[in-house]
């Protein structure tokens, strides 16, 4: 273990020793043992001659506790002290202006173990009261909390994108810059994204460094080095930027687009054939005969994987579910695209929720150039939602037909509703009203807490309705806000395919259901996908692009997905169902 290392770890044993409130000598004796390790100008020799204890200072027990870190990086000490104390305490170091001390003081007063505690402590005022505190100093510890939790929480990636995209520009703009990419979870389009990954290919990183610490929209800057920093947005998101030779880039973005399950597979296959791989390039690893040396620098991402026998794999795959051996064998699918839909089911009007007519969603499609529009407006159980009883879906329906009469938009607007599921499992409206429809949307909107077995047998038995076309948002979920309802999803996947029945993709960026882990299976039994923007307004319809994202995670091609299909094949197929 490093010096620096070395006296990370005495510092933070006096802090445990002081939130387990031991003698304040020992204390003392761990602060000044780091304080004198980062002055000392002959440390290693020292080590090396054994010669740590003739500083004056540090004692035989500490001299020897340095020694057991430097030789083998750990302290059976240090861990059964960490051990000791709960971590929820651990985590309030992270809070600002709190430190062994105070963290002492707010447990035994006010017998705290987590932030959660702390946090209702600091609401109800307790921790003002405190000896040392007050409420200056309660007001701040509430805020470093509300902080910490937005700091560590995830984000929608159609968020991110709002941050990462002029970010980006702004780094291609640079004259010292070559290329520029996003890598880590946004590229892969994951749902949520942790923090943003940068990758810059520049042989002048200074002028870049400089750039990116001081652009518009950083609150805090983490980490600034000569090749990387770090830095807080002021949405809360953790941003990182590397740079690196140009001719190192497409290894680096390789390796920090990961995902980490992905990269070590790659690692493993290189491996096997002799080289080694990392994000600083591709190395022989023994002396062999190989038919192809490893290339020293790359001009795309492709060149990687063909070096490794390989076909380009897209960063949406790149999960290690399978994409490797799909790459080696030429089995990878051609996946969907924004430009391959052709129309979307899942609008709501103004005579539900949405906010426009028939006409606009018409009017936006068709400039779209898509060729048809599915309308379904909320049934009459989603009262909240100003849902349509039977009466008002006939009207709906005869306007519908009087528009598409006129031929003044290019799109076709087909006759749809989205029907709730009861909690008994039956639709929400009349049989022979759902019959006339062009198509149902069936969905679940009340009633979340019901049990597993019930929930799934629900949406099965709404599955088996012969009127119903497609499953709407699967799950249920809001991303970062609600969790799923509990449903066997398997099972729900059978009744789909036993039945004929469609799936949706919600493009809703809160949404993103039925999620991507379940779509390989489900394509595999044949369940055909309907990636639907869920519009309440027509500014929904981009909404699209996140679905599509989703389909591509999912190894979906545009054959799987229902609303790639001319106008034409979509009336067939609605007709017979
Ligand atoms: P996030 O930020 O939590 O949404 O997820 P990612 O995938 O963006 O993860 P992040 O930002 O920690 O790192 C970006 C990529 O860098 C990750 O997908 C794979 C690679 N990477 C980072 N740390 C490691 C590591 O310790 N081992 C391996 N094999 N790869 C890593
Ligand atoms: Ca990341
Ligand atoms: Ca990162
Ligand atoms: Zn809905």
């Amino acid at each position: 273990m490093d010096r620096k290392s070395i006296i990370k770890v005495l510092g933070d044993i006096a802090v445990l020793l002081e939130i387990k409130g031991e003698n304040p000598f020992k204390i003392r004796a761990y602060q000044n043992g780091a304080r004198i390790l980062e002055t000392m100008e002959d440390f290693e020799e020292r080590l090396e001659s054994d010669a740590l204890g003739e500083v004056s200072g540090l004692g035989k027990a500490l001299c020897e506790k340095i020694t057991t870190l430097h030789l083998t990086g750990k302290l059976d000490y240090f861990e059964t002290l960490r051990a000791s104390v709960p971590s929820g305490l651990l985590d309030m170091l992270e809070i600002p202006g709190l430190g062994g001390k105070k963290i002492k003081v707010l447990r035994e007063a006010l017998s705290l173990e987590t932030i959660d505690d702390l946090k209702k402590a600091c609401i109800q005022g307790r921790v003002a009261e405190l000896k040392g505190f007050g409420s200056t100093s309660q007001d701040n510890i509430l805020i470093g909390i509300e902080n910490r939790e937005r700091y560590n929480a995830r984000h929608l990636w159609w968020s991110a994108r709002d941050v990462a995209l002029p970010i980006l520009e702004s780094l291609r703009a640079l004259p010292e810059v070559e290329i520029a990419e996003i890598a880590g979870s946004f590229r892969r389009r994951m749902e949520t994204v942790g923090d943003l990954d940068f990758i810059a290919a520049s042989t002048q990183p200074g002028p870049v460094m400089d750039f990116f610490v001081s652009m518009d929209g950083v609150s805090e800057i983490t980490a600034r080095g000569e090749t990387k920093s770090s830095v807080r947005l002021s949405s809360g998101m953790q941003s990182d930027l590397r740079v690196v030779p140009p001719k190192q880039f497409y290894f680096t973005l390789h390796h920090f687009t990961g995902s980490k399950d992905h990269n070590v597979m790659l690692r493993q296959r290189a491996l096997a054939r002799g080289f080694s791989l990392s994000e600083w390039g591709l190395s022989a690893t023994r002396e062999c005969n190989h038919a192809a040396k490893p290339p020293k620098s790359l001009l795309s991402e492709e060149e990687l994987f063909k070096s490794l026998g390989l076909a380009f794999v897209p960063p949406e795959l790149r999960e290690g579910r399978g994409e490797i051996e799909a790459a080696e064998k030429g089995k990878l699918p051609k996946l969907c695209q924004l430009p391959d839909l052709r129309g979307v089911f899942h609008c709501h009007t103004i005579a539900s929720d949405g906010s426009n007519r028939v006409e606009d969603l018409l009017s936006a499609a068709s400039a779209l150039e898509w060729e048809y529009v599915g309308i379904s407006d909320h049934s009459k159980s989603s009262f909240q939602a100003n849902g349509l009883d039977e009466a008002r879906l006939i009207k709906q329906m005869e306007e519908i037909a009087a528009i598409n009469q006129t031929g003044k938009f290019r799109a076709h607007a087909f006759t749809g509703i989205e029907c709730d599921i009861l909690p008994d499992g039956t639709l929400d409206l009349a049989d022979d009203i759902l019959a006339k429809l062009d198509y149902v949307i069936v969905s679940v909107h009340s009633s979340f807490s019901q049990g597993k077995e019930e929930m799934t047998a629900r949406i099965v038995k709404a599955l088996e309705h012969p009127s119903s076309t497609m499953l709407g948002h699967p799950c249920g979920r809001l991303l970062l806000r609600r969790e799923s309802y509990s449903l066997d999803m398997d099972k729900i996947i059978d009744a789909a395919a036993a039945n004929d029945k469609i799936i949706e993709i919600n493009a809703n960026p809160m949404r993103l259901d039925m999620d991507w882990r379940h779509w390989r299976k489900a394509i595999q039994k044949g369940v055909l996908a309907s990636i639907n923007p869920d519009a309440h307004d027509i500014s929904h319809f981009d909404f699209c692009e996140a679905g599509v994202h989703i389909a591509r995670k999912g190894w979906l091609t545009a054959n799987n997905v229902f609303n790639t299909r001319p106008l034409e094949e979509v009336r067939m197929f609605l007709a017979k169902s």
